[in-house]
């Protein structure tokens, strides 16, 4: 594996544990007889249990999942039981994000560790260079059996990716999909609409019950190593079609719009674009009923865990690749910096290390979290090419936050008329600037959350203003620069 430093192999955390366990000793506890130390080595025996046994990793990604469409965020109908477990059973961030707002560029950075601007797959047609490394390398290299299946849709065609035992995706619909008659591509082999990828795995149709199918299969295959599996759905994305199960179930629910937006908001402002040809409602209840529908199958995946006795030692990530604007701001769609647009679900469970289950998080984490994270609970080192932040001590209950503020960037994307615009984001207020068409807008994310009240012209706010564009130069050139983090 050219150019990429060997990681060290299993164990790496329970030694750094010893090491740490030395200077503890001798720091903290200088007069501390040798059963003081016993004890206390006793005390954290499960979890240097745990550190030398790597975790099977989960991670299930799906397409427009706004943070807050899930039950366990308070959503007043749409049923997501399974996701309410995970989060249940671990640790559920609620200020997650992804530092641009787009399918294409936020997968590379999920898969890398890295902002835009290094990957190189800055909107849905800058297509993805394959000299980027994921983190399937390294933990290829350290012995995992690792699957790719699901929604590539990255621009410049589907690669041989390196690290990769199974990889089984599409290039229908431009790398979208369809929710009925995709055809498969098993390892660069096109296959005829309903053939399976795996051997005795029959395929219903529908894109979330096949994907979770041929994904059951694989890790059934692979029980008995460790293995590393990133399913990938294509719902919730256009055209929003639950499965057949779940269609006209929540035709009855009331929904409510935004203030400032009305039912035929797709039809103006240029957001005819997004194709969306109902009124508004009826298509926010089709999306509800596909989130249902893949939350459904998401628990097929929990179950097959419990049952093969893989639960506990298994780190389970879901996460969505951007939110989507339901009229706010009278937008629709993603891409815009405000906050319906960057949040992001994203929960994460591992029974065998996490403490105190259900608990919620408030640090600002980011899509490109994702990689350092999944290597660090592996015990492996991540690499300083990575400027994501590994969440590791957030999921251990040891630190509760990773940074202060982030860059959120999105690129211009033909024929999209979203003008190319830059973010600054804090636990407290957001900055944002743009290219074209608008004037620079700074809100308080705390008091105002639905970002309506533009301070930029408030006297009382120009030393800070101040304060902050120039972190976000600084931290512009930080991440141009390719220094991590
Ligand atoms: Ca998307």
């Amino acid at each position: 594996m050219v150019g990429i430093p060997a990681p060290p192999r299993y164990f790496r955390s329970a030694s750094a544990t010893v090491v740490k366990l030395h200077i503890m000793k001798k720091t903290l506890f200088p007069r501390c007889k040798q059963w003081c130390l016993l004890m206390f080595l006793a005390l954290l025996s499960p979890w240097l249990a745990v550190a030398a046994e790597p975790p099977n990793i989960v991670f299930i990604l799906s397409d427009d999942h706004r943070w807050d469409a899930m039950g366990v965020m308070g959503h007043p109908f749409i049923d997501t039981p399974n996701l309410d477990r995970i989060a249940d059973e671990g640790v559920l961030f609620e200020n997650a994000f992804v530092t641009s707002s787009l399918c294409s560029p936020s997968r590379a950075s999920f898969l890398t560790g890295m902002y835009p601007q290094q990957h190189g797959v800055q909107n849905n047609f800058t297509a993805w260079d394959n000299s980027n490394v994921t983190f399937f390398e390294y933990l290829k290299e350290a012995g995992y059996n690792t699957a790719f299946i699901g929604k590539w849709h990255m621009p410049g065609g589907i690669p041989k990716l390196r690290g990769v035992d199974e990889f089984i995706t599409f290039d229908h619909m431009g790398g979208q999909g369809a929710y009925y008659g995709t055809p498969f591509i098993f390892n660069g082999e096109h296959l005829a609409v309903g053939e399976s990828p795996l051997p005795n795995v029959e395929l219903s149709g529908y894109i979330t019950e096949d994907l979770t199918e041929l994904a059951l299969a694989w890790i059934t295959q692979n029980r008995d190593r460790p293995f590393a599996l990133y399913l990938s759905h294509k719902a919730l994305h256009l055209p929003m079609t639950p499965s057949a199960d779940w269609s006209g179930r929540y035709d009855n629910e009331p929904v409510v719009l935004p203030p400032e937006a009305d039912s035929w908001l797709a039809f103006a402002d240029g957001n005819f674009k997004h194709f969306l040809w109902d009124p508004l409602e009826a298509k926010m209840r089709d999306y509800a009923e596909t989130a249902a529908a893949m939350d459904e199958q998401i628990g097929r995946v929990l179950d097959q865990l419990d049952e093969l006795g893989l639960a506990d030692n298994t780190l389970l990530i879901y996460a969505g690749d951007n939110g989507y604007l339901w009229g706010e701001h009278r937008l629709i769609d993603k891409r815009w910096a405000y906050e319906e647009s960057i949040r992001i679900p994203f929960l994460v469970r591992y029974p065998a290390r996490l403490r105190e289950p259900g608990r919620r998080n408030s640090s600002m984490v980011l899509n490109q979290d994702l990689a350092p994270t999944i290597l660090e609970m592996a015990g492996l080192a991540v690499p300083a090419a990575m400027q994501g932040e590994s969440l590791a001590p957030l999921i251990d209950g040891t630190d509760e936050s990773v940074r202060e503020a982030w860059i959120y960037k999105y690129f211009e994307d033909f024929p999209y008329p979203v003008p190319e615009q830059t973010a600054l984001r804090t636990d407290h207020y957001k900055l944002i600037t743009y290219k074209r068409g608008r004037g620079d807008e700074l809100f308080d994310v705390i008091t105002d959350p639905r970002e309506q009240h533009n301070l930029i012209n408030e006297p009382a706010m120009q030393v800070h203003l101040e304060t902050m564009r120039a972190e976000m130069a600084a931290q512009l050139q930080t991440i141009e620069s390719g220094s991590a983090r």
